[in-house]
């Protein structure tokens, strides 16, 4: 049974001295995971920029005037190749964007569900993140064989307002539910370093911590500063805080991969390499996130080698019926 979690309670996890703090996290990670075995996903934007909402961290809103070009959906024989390509490159999962800001029944979804398909078949776990949906938008995508939809919370409750405006915290849980109820798992966290306040943050991981079943992943990004958006001169993240988020996450979410996700080209091999003594075990990894640079695959296989990490196959967690019905 998963502990239900106070806000108390989690801050003070928070505030443990960093050592024990993070020799508290190995020891969940070692009870519900191979230790040095991490998620490797590859991310792909198939619609870039030009989104409707006003989300402050986000290069991808069109009200702000940043460098990111807009492109409209990909077609899905493009998509196919980059699918060869990432699975070349070892990724076991594969994570579709789009900037909008909700799903909607037309040509495009059609496309991105051929999308989904196309790369199910190739053997690869899809992920999709693109925006609000439906249960049945959720049920057509469960059904084309997806595996999981990433849908963030970003921060807490009480932050949302003061990053998004275009749409409610209440919002992205419907999302959530209704993901749910398709049968889909769940990939849902949130971005530090917004200038939000150690109770947010805490705010944010108790909102995930409640939810029932946990979220099966949990991406913790660190913010990716970029010129253009309200959140340009946010000073970066002390590794420190990353690792204190990545070990509460553990603890509270025990099953749940943790995901080392957005921010890692700053971050030194050291600093990632507490943060996956502290519980990560999930990253993106590929020369690209969505439309920021990422660190070189070559150099991420490098990490692993040194780290004695090892890529977690496709489908791992699945039984075997399962897989073959995909
Ligand atoms: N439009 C869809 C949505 O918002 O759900 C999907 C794509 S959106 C880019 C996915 C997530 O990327 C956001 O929820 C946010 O957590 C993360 N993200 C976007 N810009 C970021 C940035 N500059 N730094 C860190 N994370 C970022
Ligand atoms: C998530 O939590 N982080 C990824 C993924 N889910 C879609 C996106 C990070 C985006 C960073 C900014 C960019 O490259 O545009
Ligand atoms: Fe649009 Fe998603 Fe970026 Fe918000 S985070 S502006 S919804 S692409």
């Amino acid at each position: 049974m998963i502990k239900d979690w106070t806000k108390q309670e989690i801050l003070d996890i928070y505030n443990t001295p960093l050592l024990e703090l993070i020799s508290k996290a190995a020891e969940v990670h070692k009870q519900y995971h191979k230790i040095g075995e991490v998620q490797v996903s590859s991310l792909l934007s198939i619609k870039t920029g030009g989104c409707p909402e006003d989300c402050s961290y986000c290069p991808q809103a069109a009200r702000y005037n940043t460098e990111v070009k807009v492109h409209k959906l990909m077609d899905v024989a493009e998509v196919s190749a980059c699918a060869d390509n990432a699975k070349k490159g070892g990724a076991s999962r594969m994570c579709l964007g789009a900037a909008w800001r909700e799903v909607r029944d037309n040509k495009d979804f059609d496309k991105v569900l051929d999308m989904v398909k196309t790369i199910n078949g190739k053997g690869l776990e899809v992920c999709a993140t693109l925006g609000m949906v439906t249960e049945e938008q959720a049920k057509k995508l469960a059904e084309a064989g997806l595996y999981a939809y990433n849908h963030n919370i970003d921060t807490s409750k009480e932050n949302y307002d003061k990053i998004i405006s275009t749409r409610t915290f209440d919002d992205r849980l419907d999302t959530i539910k209704n993901v749910r109820k398709a049968g889909l798992t769940v990939c849902s966290g949130g971005i530090i370093g917004m200038g939000e306040s150690a109770e947010d943050r805490i705010g944010m991981l108790y909102t995930l911590s409640i939810l029932r079943p946990q979220p099966e992943s949990v991406p913790i990004n660190a913010l990716v500063a970029v010129e253009g958006t309200p959140m340009e001169d946010q000073p970066p993240v002390p590794i420190w805080d990353m690792v204190r988020m990545i070990a509460t996450a553990r603890i509270v979410l025990p099953k749940t991969a943790v995901r080392l996700s957005a921010g890692r080209l700053t971050m030194s091999m050291e600093g990632q390499a507490l943060c996956f003594m502290a519980g990560a075990n999930s990253i993106f990894a590929g020369d690209k996130l969505l439309t920021t640079p990422n660190p070189k695959y070559n150099e991420d296989m490098e990490m692993f080698k040194i780290l004695g990490l090892s890529p977690k196959k496709a489908f791992a967690d699945k039984t075997v019926e399962e897989e073959i019905s995909h």
